[in-house]
């Protein structure tokens, strides 16, 4: 297979707001296998950036959120892993229910950090956020 067979994929992560924390997991099983990252997944032929949003954090916390809205977009080239994703970035405020470990094949656990005390090591998108200098809590 040549590069240009190969397609880019649209994935897409929810930075979750909540006394000025955010909610990340530990990656399992997957591409950045080990690495902490926001809820998230892959973005549905016909889905809307709220819904994919409100869905996959159903999905994989079972919480509620509010406010979904635009955060930025990051390009993430997997190298090792041969992978490339647009990731659009949302924000969003937490509303209801209990964090729970839904998919605990992809993930082996949630907790909420602040955003000067992220975990380590970060998943891509997660990297290349920080390099543009984004901050959810700072939005104009
Ligand atoms: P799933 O769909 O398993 O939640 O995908 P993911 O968590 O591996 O996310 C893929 C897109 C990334 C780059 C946000
Ligand atoms: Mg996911």
């Amino acid at each position: 297979m040549t590069k240009t067979d190969k397609q880019t994929r649209v994935g897409l992560g929810v930075l979750i707001l909540k006394d000025n924390k955010v909610l990340f997991g530990k990656r399992k099983n997957s591409h950045g296998e080990g690495c902490w990252c926001a809820p998230g997944g892959h973005l549905e032929f016909g889905e809307s950036f709220e819904s994919c949003a409100a869905r996959e954090t159903l999905e994989e916390v079972d919480i509620k959120i509010k406010n979904i809205r635009l955060g930025t977009v990051t390009n993430d080239i997997f190298e090792k892993e041969d992978k490339h994703y647009i990731t659009i970035i949302m924000v969003a405020d937490y509303d209801s229910g209990e964090v729970k470990l839904m998919e605990p094949e992809k993930c082996e656990k949630w907790d909420w950090f602040s955003w000067d005390n992220l975990p380590e090591p970060l998943f891509l998108p997660e990297i290349n956020l920080l390099k543009q200098g984004y901050n959810p809590f700072e939005e104009k």
